[in-house]
């Protein structure tokens, strides 16, 4: 099998789990066939690496994409994050837990009640004002909440929560 053709393979089956969703039970999640961009670990029904999910571009991008735009404690004025949800991310994996751990490639670690993203709408952008995130500038992922839209989120104890140069969440 080509390299192209097992990745539209891979590319089609996770679209099938995440549409069939949990009430299919567990099924395996096909191998990343491109570079690994996430890494979810810990509480997670759906693996392919030992016990582990490990993401690619695609498989990330078959989840619904949202957008939102929002002011943001390091950057100047509102900016639009393109990504998928937290939730859905975590509802795609059958992942069940009360926190987890967001780390980053700069070794920037915060733990995240999972709750948060129940509550809100939390975005891992991939994209800022139209721009993929870098490595070099807050990517692969960043962790964006809504903050314009609830008050309580335009707070210091909601920021460290923002993670930057995202790859890895252990659920717990
Ligand atoms: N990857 C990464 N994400 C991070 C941080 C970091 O050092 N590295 N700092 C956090 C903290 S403590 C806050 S308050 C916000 C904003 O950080 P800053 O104001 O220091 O830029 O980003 C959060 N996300
Ligand atoms: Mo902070």
């Amino acid at each position: 099998m080509s390299q192209a053709t097992s990745k539209r393979l891979s590319f089609l089956l996770l679209c099938t789990l995440l549409l069939v969703g949990p009430a299919q039970g567990k099924s395996p999640l096909p191998a990343p066939s491109g570079e690994v961009v996430l890494t979810v670990s810990g509480e997670v029904g759906l693996t392919n690496v030992d016990d582990e999910a490990h993401l690619d571009s695609d498989m990330l991008a078959a989840l619904p994409r949202e957008r939102l735009t929002t002011h943001t404690s390091v950057t100047d004025g509102p900016q639009t994050f393109e990504g998928f949800l937290a939730r859905d991310l975590l509802d795609a994996l059958h992942a069940e837990g009360e926190r987890v751990t967001a780390m980053a490639l700069n070794d920037y670690l915060a733990e995240i009640p999972v709750a948060d993203f129940e509550r809100y709408d939390v975005l891992l952008a991939d994209t800022m004002n139209g721009e993929r995130l870098t490595r070099r500038d807050k990517g692969p992922l960043w962790i964006v909440y809504p903050r314009d839209d609830h008050d309580e989120l335009q707070d210091i104890r909601y920021d460290y929560r923002w993670v930057w140069q995202l790859y890895r969440l252990e659920v717990e």
